[in-house]
């Protein structure tokens, strides 16, 4: 009885000083309000910025793909390689008007736990945030049938504005959810939170010709701000553009929140053409030189790190895709990761990672053997102190 009380009680003790170092762990550093582990991650990723290595990422590649959806650690890249992106992106779209799924059907719970899963992998996850219209209550996307109403709604939200209550409402939900990303041991897991993503184009309600700069500005520091002050204390914030910049710095920074709000910068930028798939990866190795070389630039002087937010062929028209026109496109740039788009279940040829037996799998093993790309099984220590 003693044996085992003594035993009980080692236990108990040694979950105790685990669960006190855990917690240790997540509380804020002083300096900078978020846990030591989350700015070993930015301290990582700045790292493998100046490094030739980047991580390779798809959105939602675990909660479904090509021929299925919601089974349990399946992966359409790991199918086709034998490994999981180092990198997955989810969406947090529809969260702030308390659906349990998000805007592409994924249950928020089912995120949750992929992203501890990434975590414990030792990978990464972006997180992006097709947010509905607080005034129109509608999607992010511009209807041109509202025009009025979505150039007036990032004004809206700012300062005593008809939506400045329901907004914040919405933001205290995000901080729930990044507040909830915890291991079954509690450890807080770092993520990269990507919201007003191309805003140098029009095609969301906080795009470039429905705010002003200023109020676009405003509109990210009273996000950061409010996710700060309701404890988030996991998250990097990534700043991305598309390519309406067309290379220039200053047109690319005009809506630059801040050194202090942004810990990223990076790009979304597409392989496509109306007329030929040469046409299409033609051009997408000059927009890589013009935009992907600004962007490592732009993050070097404000001390940032720098990544290709979205990327990919839809369709992967090219079966060498891979190796010819991704690699020699980016690898030269010192970018900590890229992320390529869904593949989606439920829309017709709407992919961006390959599948078995697609025309390009093959390539995208030798995309996965080069030494430039990282996945799953190449990640260690990303969360530790350099
Ligand atoms: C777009 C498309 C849409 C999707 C949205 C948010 O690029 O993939 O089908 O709903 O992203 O994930």
């Amino acid at each position: 009885m003693k044996k085992l009380f003594l035993l009980t009680f080692t236990v108990l003790g040694l979950l105790t000083v685990s669960c006190n170092s855990n917690q240790q762990d997540n509380d804020p550093m002083a300096e900078t309000g978020r846990t030591q582990r989350t700015e070993n991650l930015l301290a990582s990723l700045k790292e493998l910025s100046a490094q030739d290595k980047f991580m390779f990422g798809h959105q939602d590649d675990v909660v479904y793909g090509i021929g299925w959806v919601g089974d349990s650690a399946r992966s359409d890249v790991k199918s086709v390689c034998g490994d999981y992106p180092a990198l997955l992106g989810f969406d947090l779209g529809r969260l702030e008007t308390g659906s349990s799924k998000n805007l592409d059907g994924v249950d928020f719970d089912r995120i949750r736990q992929e992203i501890i899963n990434q975590y414990e992998r030792g990978g990464v996850t972006s997180l992006s945030w097709h947010c509905y219209n607080p005034l129109s209550d509608r999607q992010s996307w511009v209807e041109d049938s509202l025009l009025d109403v979505e150039s007036t709604t990032v004004a809206s939200i700012l300062g005593e504005g008809e939506t400045h209550d329901k907004f914040i409402s919405w933001l205290d939900l995000v901080a729930q959810f990044l507040n909830s990303l915890e291991t079954a041991d509690g450890v807080k897991v770092p993520v990269i939170f990507r919201p007003w993503h191309e805003h140098t184009g029009s095609w969301f309600w906080w795009g470039q010709n429905n705010c002003t700069t200023d109020d676009y500005k405003a509109l990210w520091r009273l996000t950061v701000d409010r996710l700060r002050e309701q404890g988030v204390v996991n998250a990097l914030y990534a700043y991305s553009t598309g390519t309406e910049s067309g290379g220039d710095p200053d047109k690319f920074m005009e809506r630059y929140p801040g050194d202090d709000y942004i810990d990223l910068i990076g790009l979304d930028f597409y392989c496509a053409s109306p007329n030929s798939e040469e046409e299409a990866c033609a051009q997408y190795l000059e927009k890589a030189e013009k935009h992907v070389s600004m962007v490592c630039q732009l993050a070097k002087e404000h001390g940032k790190a720098a990544a290709v937010t979205e990327t990919g062929y839809e369709g992967i028209k090219t079966s060498d895709w891979w190796t010819k026109t991704l690699l020699p496109a980016v690898a030269q740039y010192p970018i900590s990761y890229l992320l390529v788009w869904r593949n989606a279940h439920d829309k017709e040829g709407h992919f961006y990672a390959p599948y078995p037996g697609h025309s390009s799998a093959s390539d995208f093993v030798n995309f996965y053997k080069d030494e430039h790309t990282l996945f799953a099984g190449d990640m260690n220590g990303l969360y530790e102190a350099k």
